[in-house]
């Protein structure tokens, strides 16, 4: 077997540094805050760092709204402080991961300044700017170059009065999109981060990197996208996995890459992206990227009306899922795997249970996570077990993703003041977004200041400290399902194969490398669950549980407690 690549071994470590460590009282995260946390992340034996944007930014969107790729947000500190947050890093072991936002730039952007300034700027082509729709007049109702519903809510255009056309933002009105088709962008992008390459960064999380291709007509114009909810396009048809998505990124790749691809870390978060996509962006023989994060076992609890309609979710469609993913790119490709980021809410809250079995359901899905094969993915406060925000009022929301959807449901009027405070209450990202629970007292080990999104109140009982001091705690649990996969071949390599697949309230696979394989049980209910094995499960073969004593188990059989997980050496 070809030595594999050193991210196959690897466990990265999210930080959104606005909720990670305050360290001048102004209820912000930042830089300095990192410096001092940066025990916890050896103790759990990372070794990759990500960072979410800490560059200079309007913060419309937490800093995916970038108005200069080369330097740091005030409120986060400065180069020099992030240089120094690199080295420390560096000294003790881990890699360092930047976020790379480039399907769009903030409207501060001195390029969008200069791209609106007139028509005929020589930047007016770096983003998508269009007339308004023939036969309409510029602002009117209806007028939008495109009927693309943006993901923020409302329309994906917005009219620029003074020179009577649209700029293109699927995201926020303050992130306009940069048209990739202009090489001249491309190169701009490149020598950007070929930049951050030279001052020693070790890769790049790639925000929507498949967003970067749109569908464009000969004549140059956009087309309107099928419409499901009677307002808007989905905008998916023409601006998800874009006819030169492929080239751009080998592009990319030649330009920035070649020579040095070996230490560097690349993944794209590819919202939309099938297996076969996977498969596309990842087999190391097409040089383009390293991983992706699919959204596909994300959106398995959602309702037709998305991220904000919660439905129960069926544990078959997640192993189905899960176990697609894991068998479509064993052969060439590789999964990064997650339950959590800054987007998602927090996963005890969600396919666990946040009460009475915390400790259980965290640990227990942890495990399923870990023991896939992939590269896993930890986001802060995720390893402490850290719960939904459980919010009581609207004002208590920063998110303008849920801000906006808020907005617009109230004013269309199709969802009662009720329905859009549940929606958030499980879909809102700010619930991932609280400030990371360090210890009890008020501000949480966080800020001495007034934080700026509030803290959870169990912050009393969910904390660093508490799960530092309990051996069976959810922190311990993550740190011995890293030192796992740093000494088990298995666990980085094996072939994965799901078994008891009709099983709807277990989850259960092996991973076999050479002869050798490991078996996964995961009860996903709050009930004792016993399922047929075809090995005899002794203590001795145990490799890691999630309880503090063994389960019960005879020759053909494992008994499972609620939310336990097992795995067992198989010979
Ligand atoms: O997210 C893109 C994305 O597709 C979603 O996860 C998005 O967060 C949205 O909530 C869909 O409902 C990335 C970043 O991770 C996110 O924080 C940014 O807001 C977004 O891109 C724009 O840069």
């Amino acid at each position: 077997r070809p030595a594999a690549p050193w991210w196959t071994s690897a466990v990265v470590y999210q930080i959104y540094p606005r909720s990670f460590q305050d360290s001048d009282g102004d209820g912000i995260g930042d830089l300095r805050g990192v410096l001092q946390r940066i025990d916890h992340l050896v103790e759990l034996g990372v070794d990759v760092v990500w960072f979410s944007p800490v560059y200079r930014s309007p913060q419309d969107d937490n800093g995916y709204d970038i108005s200069d790729y080369q330097d740091v947000d005030p409120i986060f500190g400065s180069l020099a402080d992030l240089d120094e947050v690199v080295a420390a890093l560096h000294a003790r072991g881990m890699r360092v991961v930047m976020d790379l936002v480039v399907n769009h730039t903030s409207d501060e952007h001195p390029w969008f300044v200069e791209s609106r300034g007139s028509k005929d700027n020589p930047k007016r082509d770096w983003y998508w700017w269009r007339s308004a729709r023939p036969g309409f007049d510029g602002g009117a109702p209806g007028a939008e170059p495109t009927n693309w519903g943006s993901f923020f809510s409302g329309p994906t255009w917005e009219y620029d009065e003074a020179t009577d056309q649209y700029y293109l933002h699927l995201f926020s009105r303050k992130q306009p999109d940069l048209n990739w088709e202009n090489p001249e962008v491309r190169e701009a992008v490149y020598a950007m981060m070929r930049w951050w390459i030279d001052r020693g960064i070790d890769g790049f999380r790639m925000d929507v990197i498949n967003l970067i291709s749109k569908v464009v007509a000969a004549d140059g114009s956009l087309e309107d996208g099928p419409v499901a909810d009677g307002r808007y396009g989905d905008l998916f048809p023409h601006s998800v996995n874009g006819p030169r998505l492929h080239e751009f990124l080998q592009e990319m790749h030649r330009e920035v890459f070649d020579g040095r691809r070996d230490t560097l870390l690349l993944v794209g978060e590819t919202p939309g992206a099938t297996v076969h996509d996977g498969k596309l962006f990842t087999d190391p023989a097409r040089h383009e990227l390293d991983m992706i994060f699919t959204f596909e076992h994300m959106g398995l609890d959602h309702g037709p009306g998305g991220r904000f309609d919660r439905r129960p979710l069926d544990l078959l469609d997640l192993k189905a899922t899960l176990s697609r993913w894991q068998t479509g790119l064993q052969a060439a490709g590789w999964n990064a795997l997650y339950w959590e980021n800054h987007d998602q809410p927090r996963i005890v809250s969600r396919f666990g249970d946040d009460g009475l079995y915390r400790r259980e359901s965290a640990t227990m899905l942890a495990t399923v996570l870990h023991l896939h094969r992939g590269t896993p993915y930890v986001y802060q406060g995720e390893e402490l077990g850290m719960t939904n925000a459980h919010f009581a009022a609207l004002a208590d929301y920063r998110d303008i993703e849920s801000l906006r959807f808020a907005d617009e449901a109230g004013r269309l009027g199709h969802l009662t003041d009720e329905q859009i405070l549940d929606g958030l209450t499980f879909g809102s990202r700010d619930n991932a977004r609280t400030p990371v629970q360090w210890d009890a007292t008020p501000g949480a080990g966080f800020t001495t200041g007034k934080p700026w999104l509030s803290i959870n109140p169990n912050h009393e009982t969910v904390n660093a400290d508490a799960e530092r001091r309990d051996a069976a705690s959810v922190f311990h649990h993550y740190r011995r399902l890293i030192a796992l996969r740093h000494d088990d071949d298995v666990v980085r390599h094996g072939d994965f194969e799901l078994i008891l697949a009709d099983d709807p309230h277990v989850y259960a696979f092996t991973r076999s490398l050479d002869g050798r394989s490991l078996a996964v049980f995961a009860n996903f209910t709050g009930d004792p669950r016993t399922v047929p094995v075809s090995f005899t499960a002794t203590s001795d073969a145990l490799v890691i549980g999630n309880y503090p004593d063994a389960p019960s188990s005879d020759s053909d059989t494992v008994s499972l407690r609620p939310w336990e997980a097992v795995v067992y050496r198989v010979t």
